[in-house]
């Protein structure tokens, strides 16, 4: 069983958002897309509170409930099955996906009898990285769909280095394509 997970696309890492990814907005069309070749779709949102420390280290982005925390309109909710929320607290980031503190990931996937886990969205140097790392961790099989995220870049080349960093981890890279027409 294959599953998709669209990590964190919302309108605050987007075009005209608090911590806008160059190019954020970009991966809507080829997410919808991708969506359709998947039985199981999950996504997660970051989801802070406004007096989080993590906001010590980024200006304050998808505060819980706003509209920079929600989904860009462009994309296909309809097809979500889930959504788990991370960074929930005051004092952590939650990077990554399987931090959720409104459900288990980890839990919920292998009650799915999901395997092979598709992770996508933003950002690839920190959500996606860090998610992906996790599922590579928690056993499963892990994909990145390389065309269907963008980067922070906050450093130059942190988002081709997070490719290497998860390539290394044995985390293998598709394109989406290849995942459509297999
Ligand atoms: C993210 C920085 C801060 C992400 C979240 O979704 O990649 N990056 N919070
Ligand atoms: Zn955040």
């Amino acid at each position: 069983m294959k599953a998709l997970l669209i990590v964190d696309v919302q309108n605050d890492f987007c075009p005209g958002g608090t911590l806008a990814v160059p190019n954020g907005d970009k991966v809507v069309p080829v997410i919808n897309k991708l969506m359709e070749a998947f039985p199981l779709v999950i996504a997660s949102k970051d989801w802070h509170p406004k007096d989080t420390v993590h906001f010590q280290k980024w200006p304050p982005h998808c505060v819980q409930g706003t509209k920079g925390s929600d989904f860009h309109p462009k994309l296909n909710t309809a097809k979500i099955n889930k959504v788990f929320l991370k960074g929930t607290k005051n004092k952590d980031d939650g990077y990554s996906a399987f931090e959720a503190t409104n459900a288990d990931l980890a839990e919920f996937l292998k009650e799915e009898e999901v395997t092979d886990l598709y992770v996508c969205g933003l950002a690839t140097d920190y959500c996606v990285k860090a998610t992906a790392l996790d599922a590579d961790r928690n056993g499963f099989e892990t994909f990145v769909v390389e065309d269907a995220m963008a980067a922070v870049n906050k450093g130059l080349g942190d988002g081709e280095r997070a490719f290497k960093e998860m390539w290394q981890s044995g985390i293998t890279l598709v394109k989406s394509d290849e995942v459509l027409n297999p």
